[in-house]
């Protein structure tokens, strides 16, 4: 089973504002109407219960959601980016695989959508940018850029109930008496190599149950590789084959934490019984079965709260406006970065209205604080000036 992946997540870039309804220099006909660039697509989780293992991310390795489109004339908005929706077996975690504390970004445990990387907000257009001053502006603002992560998903099966135990205990066939899966059952250990599936049909409800490969105290083994899947579940059933089984402990050396929180149902292996003996006839089963549905009920339900989008990564706007690199002036501030590749500051009438922004926000003072003199370069963004 596929139960690990990673993913390059990338949301959509907003869409330029529109600079028009100004046909000629400060003479205006019906005043500026550019619209709104549209916002990018954004990166989308669904929880999906077919699902039931990482197998359709595997074969991708980058999903992008659209950009968004540019503005135009008459106040017209941008089409917004379409989203990319990314459909994932319940139990899943998402993580930030750059992240090395492992913080959890997200886990997937309902079939809601939720956003995990918001797309880039649309550039203003120049109808939005006149003000008392400035009646006819001839700046907009370039589409917010977008974001990407690189995303590492580990699932975890989502089950109620896991059965556990050495190898060749009977723990097949007891997943075969209990529901109608169809495990392999032989009498060689390790038979069972992959987590198996069934389902448990009571009166009120049904229950996922997995049967994890037989645990040992050995290398590569097969159970405890397994054994992340059983996080999930409220109750555990341990098929005991002696009085000194050691599987308990086995799992407490693995993980301390995996234990914790759960019920737990013992049955003794038909190891224990004299040859041919079987546990599961028809009444046992039922009993265990009504043993299962009270267990389950007794753990707790965890409410686990579904996050809204992770902090905004990108957009943390510097206090220092201004970086000064010898003669190099690099200007930090976003918006006027979105606004300088945006417009064509080779028109003087473009570059007035362009000093005037920098004068308000108060990047001409820090400039000339700095001691920047003719000849020096001014960097904003991707632009790059001289001052005079
Ligand atoms: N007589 C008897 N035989 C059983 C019982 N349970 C299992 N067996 C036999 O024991 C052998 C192992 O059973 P499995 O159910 O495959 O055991 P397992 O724990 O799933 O084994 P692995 O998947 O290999 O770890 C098979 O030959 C079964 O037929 C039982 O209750 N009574
Ligand atoms: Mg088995």
């Amino acid at each position: 089973m596929i139960d690990k992946a990673k993913l390059l997540i990338i949301s959509g870039a907003g869409g330029d504002g529109s600079i028009s309804g100004i046909r000629k220099k400060f003479v205006p006909r019906g005043g500026p109407d550019g619209g709104d660039g549209g916002a990018g697509g954004r990166i989308i989780i669904k929880g999906d219960k077919n699902l039931s293992s990482l197998k359709e991310v595997s074969f991708i390795n980058k999903i992008k959601a659209e950009n968004g489109f540019p503005g135009s004339a008459n106040n017209k908005r941008g089409k917004k980016g379409k989203d990319k929706i990314i459909r994932l077996p319940l139990g899943t975690l998402i993580y930030d695989a750059k992240d090395s504390s492992k913080k959890i970004l997200r886990e997937v445990t309902t079939e809601q959508k939720t956003v995990i990387l918001e797309g880039g907000k649309g550039g203003r257009g120049n109808s939005k940018m006149a003000n008392s001053v400035v009646q006819y502006p001839l700046l907009a603002e370039k589409g917010e850029t977008n974001n990407k992560i690189l995303i590492e998903l580990d699932y975890r099966m989502n089950c109620d109930v896991a059965i556990i135990g050495k190898p060749n205990c009977g723990k097949s066939f007891f997943l075969s008496k209990i529901t109608n899966a169809k495990p392999l059952i032989d009498q060689y250990p390790y038979t069972t190599t992959r987590v198996e599936k069934g389902v448990i049909e009571t009166i009120k409800k049904q229950y996922t149950i997995i049967e994890v490969p037989g645990i040992e105290d050995s290398k590569n083994n097969l159970g405890i590789k397994n054994l992340k899947h059983i996080k999930r579940a409220k109750v555990l059933i341990f098929i005991k084959s002696e009085d000194d089984d050691k599987t308990i402990r086995v799992i407490n050396n693995v993980d301390k934490d995996l234990l914790k929180e759960k019920e737990m149902i013992i049955i003794n292996s038909f190891h224990y019984k004299e040859p041919g003996g079987n546990n599961f006839k028809g009444t046992e089963i039922e009993e265990i079965k009504k043993e299962i549905e009270r267990k389950v009920n007794v753990v707790p339900e965890k409410t686990e709260e579904i996050e809204g989008p992770p902090e905004k990564i990108v957009f943390d706007f510097e206090k220092e406006y201004v970086e000064k690199n010898g003669d190099v002036f690099e200007i930090k501030h976003q918006q006027v970065i979105r606004i300088a590749e945006r417009v064509n500051l080779d028109h003087w009438d473009v570059m007035a209205q362009f000093m005037k922004t920098l004068h308000n926000k108060g990047i001409s003072k820090r400039l000339f604080e700095l001691g920047i003199k003719e000849g020096d370069t001014i960097k904003i963004g991707s632009v790059e000036l001289e001052w005079s």
